[in-house]
């Protein structure tokens, strides 16, 4: 493998809503580089980009992949991201090592809810992208409401490059703007021929160029000028205009190709090669520091992390971007998070599970290598003394969870240790052993996603797990102040114990004013506050306990006893055993004895007095809601609206965005149990969504009272 210089590297991430044909495409690129000699199909299950067996399975990418491609002189380094909403930490993580995003668009659908949410992951790292319009070859291709798709979605820079002269089943024709040709194409290797425009497409190919002339020209001042000095740009301006409009994000240009046919390949990849940017050309990348570091091979040493994989029979593969200088084999480097030293023993580059040994790399290339000690995904290495650290790359919020457990009870910590693995190789799959909840909970992005753990830890950690259904953190907190006495009293042989308490409680509000004067039924209490103590509790909410006692009726040394059984209870509410929240305790009266009162005896009063006055507290059992947002098509709103409301939803507000509706609303966790699964058979896959924590909210009575039931005939059963 020859090694590449920095000017001669290009980085692409192949990204576009589900099926629209990045692995195809990958595949056909390979394969005009010579870096293949046959196409594999992706039914066929042989694609280099697909070579997982559960994406055999699946039928679809469910990892990104690392490929290259070779071509006039230039390598082109080309992750290929899968498309599903589950896996959308691969595009995420596909993002920080590539340069431009090379965004398919299926001609059939035009832009999807996957087309928008992945542009929108684009445009918030402002990564340039490349329009390609694929599957022309489709009897049900359009490019014409796929383009109006484009330009209502991207805005008015996008900009025609090329055009199809035949599309649908005998697609074969492109007409191209930036060289003035039509290609026609055979679908062998190379197999094309350049041809004069057909005098037919005169008009609209004039009318096309002049678009993407002004547009080219409208990114550079000293383009515009020529362009009207001598009425136009020459083919290297407009390439020059089209590169500056790239990289800010002023121009979309649009491409047309059959990736299944191998249509337009070629052409891309010559344009790939000659106008996308190197890595020398895009913005420096900045550190932690806030240091701009040069991507050049005369610096020193630094690469990112940016994806690692456990793979059977060679164990973890670390994939990097080399962010400056260059990496030999054999080379020293530190991992700047941890102050490891790390051993480069071998390089390689990849096209998927092909491996290339290779010697070196320089700035801008991306690479791999195995047997690290200890470095992982987000990891920046760099030459001793370098000493920069790159950023982490931040992922979405998880949005579905499921309990999971060993099959084999003796395997509970090894499946411990492979989730903690699992989550380094993908930071989407968030692991949380809840003590609360006694289960270990595992978010991700989506059943599929799930599944994907599962066969990782079935097949590469040979651990049979199952799933169950993930309990849901309640609290709880009262409605109203009552009022409750507690004396513990034990005589037992020799030292007793004793213990009074007399307490009011009540819901806490932040910012509520201290108590003079409570009134309960026909008894008045006097207050006054001698001291405040305010818990801030672990599980959310708060505990403040206002000292009233006058005359010393309890010793001041008994109190801390009495808040931290009051405490207990809290932590094992008396309704369903959650965690209580928001409350005010007033301790006012009590009793002691001289010899027999004890810490013991206060922390048990205080905790019987708590519980008992609880329960006349118009006590509420609280649940976590999520504000949700979902993404569909006009066509299935109705639908979906009323999933929602069956899912006890509140429409918080609605709107139209770019050709989508969008739906807000707050849902309680437990009703969003396999919500991805549900929307996605609604919508036919066609719908996204996200939900983030917002706050806990009273469940309504009669779900209440069936989780108080349900937690009374668990104690039984215990
Ligand atoms: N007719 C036609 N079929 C295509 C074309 N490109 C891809 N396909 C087919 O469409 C299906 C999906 O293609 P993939 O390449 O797996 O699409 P993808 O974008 O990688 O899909 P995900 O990885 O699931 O996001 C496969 O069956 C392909 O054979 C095309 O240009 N024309
Ligand atoms: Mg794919």
């Amino acid at each position: 493998m020859k090694i590449y210089s920095t000017d001669k590297i290009k980085n692409i991430v192949l990204i576009g809503s589900g099926k629209s044909g990045k692995t195809t495409l990958a595949e056909s690129m390979l394969f005009e580089g010579g870096v293949i000699d046959r196409r594999g199909d992706v039914l066929s299950k042989n694609t280099v980009s697909d070579y997982n067996e559960i994406e055999h399975q699946n039928e679809n990418s469910v990892f990104s992949t690392v490929l290259y491609t070779e071509y006039n002189g230039k390598k082109i380094n080309i992750i290929d991201a899968p498309g599903a909403d589950d896996y959308v930490g691969g595009v995420i993580s596909s993002m920080r090592p590539t340069d431009v995003a090379v965004m398919l668009i299926n001609s059939q659908n035009g832009v999807e809810v996957g087309t928008e949410i992945q542009s929108r992951i684009a445009e918030e790292r402002a990564k340039p992208i490349v329009l390609v319009v694929n599957h022309l070859d489709s009897e049900k291709s359009n490019f014409e409401s796929t383009i109006e798709s484009l330009k209502h979605s991207f805005g008015k820079n996008v900009a025609i490059v090329q055009f199809p002269v035949n599309e649908g089943a005998g697609f074969n024709s492109i007409i191209d703007v930036i060289t003035m040709k039509m290609y026609r194409y055979n679908g062998n290797k190379a197999g094309v021929e350049v041809l004069e425009i057909p005098t037919e497409f005169a008009d609209k190919t004039a009318e096309v160029k002049n678009e993407l002339v002004e547009k080219a020209a409208e990114n550079d001042e000293s383009l515009m000028e020529l362009f009207f000095e001598n009425d136009g740009l020459t083919e290297d301006e407009m390439r020059a205009g089209i590169r500056k409009g790239l990289i800010s994000r002023g121009l979309f240009p649009v491409f047309c190709v059959s990736a299944q046919k191998n249509i337009g390949v070629s052409r891309l990849l010559e344009f790939m090669t000659n106008v996308l940017p190197s890595p020398a050309e895009m913005p420096f990348q900045v550190t932690t520091e806030g240091k701009e570091i040069k991507c050049d091979v005369t610096e020193k040493t630094s690469l990112f992390i940016f994806k690692t994989s456990v793979e059977e029979h060679i164990g973890e593969i670390v994939y990097f971007r080399v962010r400056s200088g260059e990496i030999l084999e054999g080379m020293d480097l530190v991992n700047t998070h941890t102050q490891n030293k790390e051993r480069i023993s071998q390089l390689f580059v990849v096209a998927g599970k092909n491996r290339q040994k290779v010697e070196k790399l320089v700035a801008g290339d991306i690479g791999v290598t195995v047997k690290l000690k200890s470095s992982k995904t987000n990891d920046t290495l760099s030459s001793p003394g370098f000493d920069v650290v790159y950023p982490n790359v931040s992922f979405l919020e998880p949005k579905f969870r499921t309990a999971i457990k060993a099959v084999e009870e003796n395997e509970e910590e090894k499946l411990g240790e492979a989730l903690n693995k699992m989550h380094e190789i993908d930071p989407t799959i968030i692991v949380e052993y809840s003590k609360e909840l006694k289960q270990i909970i595992v978010h991700g992005q989506g059943e599929y996603h799930l599944r994907m753990l599962k066969w990782y830890l079935n097949n590469i950690y040979k651990i049979e797990i199952e799933y169950l259904e993930p309990k849901i953190p309640y609290r709880e907190t009262i409605t109203k102040r009552a009022q409750a006495d507690y004396r513990h009293k034990k005589q037992s042989g020799g030292s007793g114990q004793f213990g009074e308490v007399h307490i009011i409680i009540e819901p806490y509000t932040e910012g509520m004013e201290e108590p003079k004067m409570i009134k309960l039924g026909d008894k008045e209490y006097k207050l006054s506050v001698r001291g405040t103590e305010e818990h801030k509790l672990p599980w959310g909410g708060k505990l403040v306990f206002l000292n009233c006692i006058v005359g010393g009726s309890i010793d001041a040394r008994f109190l801390p006893a009495i808040v931290k059984g009051i405490m207990e209870k809290m932590e094992d509410g008396p309704l369903t055993g959650s965690y209580a929240r928001d409350i005010r305790v007033m301790v006012y009266d009590g009793k002691m004895h001289p010899v027999d009162s004890n810490e013991i005896s206060f922390r048990l009063a205080g905790r019987h007095a708590f519980s008992a006055a609880f329960k006349n507290a118009g006590p509420k059992i609280m649940e976590p809601v999520y504000d949700v947002e979902v993404y569909v098509p006009a066509d299935r709103m109705g639908d979906v609206m009323s999933d929602l409301q069956g899912r006890r939803a509140i429409v918080q507000g609605m709107s139209s965005e770019k050709g989508l509706e969008k739906i807000i609303a707050k849902v309680p966790l437990a009703e969003m149990n396999k919500y991805s699964t549900a929307l996605s058979s609604i919508t036919g896959g066609r719908a996204m969504y996200n939900m983030k924590y917002s706050d806990y909210q009273q469940v309504p009575m009669e779900i209440q009272t069936e989780l108080m039931k349900k937690f009374e005939s668990e104690q039984e059963e215990e």
